[in-house]
């Protein structure tokens, strides 16, 4: 993105937001032209179910059946696949406000995108992004997750715990207990506390790597798009010295 001028900065009240509950919305990161753009660039990446040979797209929620049986099909680094997702406004104001909240080394260290398709898209499970970590993960990340189209209870736009990044890292397990499923979820959520956060197409929400959240199942006649940006400082005394459990036994 080194190439785009920000044009968007979080607010003073929405950094004390974050600070305070673990994430944050905001209604707009990036203009109704990109968003036009990138659905068709999105959309082609997971017709042509790029990334599935390599491991790279695979059901976040089953085990593999293939790539067109996915109900939630995930692609990490969708930027190694599709060059255009390199130098995008999302991009670019998505590195700046998370420099607000991070300071001015943190970096882009992960990418995905989920794209759950109409009616039978099935819901995120609760988990903690620090759950994923695998040791010598040697950054604490925020993600910034933009909606391509809006979403709503309906169609699975995110719900989060407020303040539970100032709680513990949950013990979590393979989704249903089955080691051969990449989704993971958290045992002993307060599920009552969850507040959900419809958006437009390209808002976002921001979130800390420990504050539990799910996204809902798509319901809707339409696909369900999401793109996710991860960004952190990388320095060793972040650096995760153990595989957590539920990741060994995978
Ligand atoms: C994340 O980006 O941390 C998520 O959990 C995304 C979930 C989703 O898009 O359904």
């Amino acid at each position: 993105a080194a190439g785009r001028v920000p044009t968007r900065l979080l607010t003073e009240d929405e950094i004390a937001a974050f600070r305070r509950d673990g994430f944050v919305t905001v209604p707009a990161i990036t203009t109704a032209e990109e968003l036009d753009t990138l659905r068709g660039a999105y959309d082609r990446l997971f017709e042509e179910a790029r990334g599935w040979k390599d491991g790279s797209l695979f059901d976040l929620v089953d085990i593999d059946r293939g790539a067109g049986e996915a109900r939630s099909p995930q692609l990490l680094n969708p930027s190694r696949f599709e060059p255009l997702l390199r130098d995008i406004l999302f991009r670019a104001n998505a590195l700046a406000m998370s420099r607000q909240l991070l300071g001015s080394r943190a970096a882009l260290v992960f990418e995905h995108a989920i794209r759950k398709p109409p009616k039978i898209g099935a819901a995120t499970a609760w988990h903690q992004d620090e759950a994923f970590y695998a040791a010598y993960t040697n950054y604490r990340a925020i993600t910034v997750w933009m909606p391509l189209q809006d979403v709503s209870p309906e169609n699975g736009c995110m719900l989060y715990v407020p303040g539970s990044h100032r709680g513990p890292l949950l013990t979590h397990r393979s989704i249903g207990g089955d080691p051969r499923i990449h989704g993971l979820e958290a045992l002993g959520v307060p599920v009552e506390r969850a507040v959900p956060c419809p958006l437009p197409a390209g808002g976002a929400t921001f979130h800390d790597c420990r504050t539990l959240h799910c996204a809902g199942p798509n319901l809707s006649a339409g696909p369900r798009r999401a793109y996710a940006l991860g960004f952190g400082v990388r320095a060793p005394e972040h650096t995760l010295r153990h595989e957590h459990p539920w990741n060994a036994e995978k």
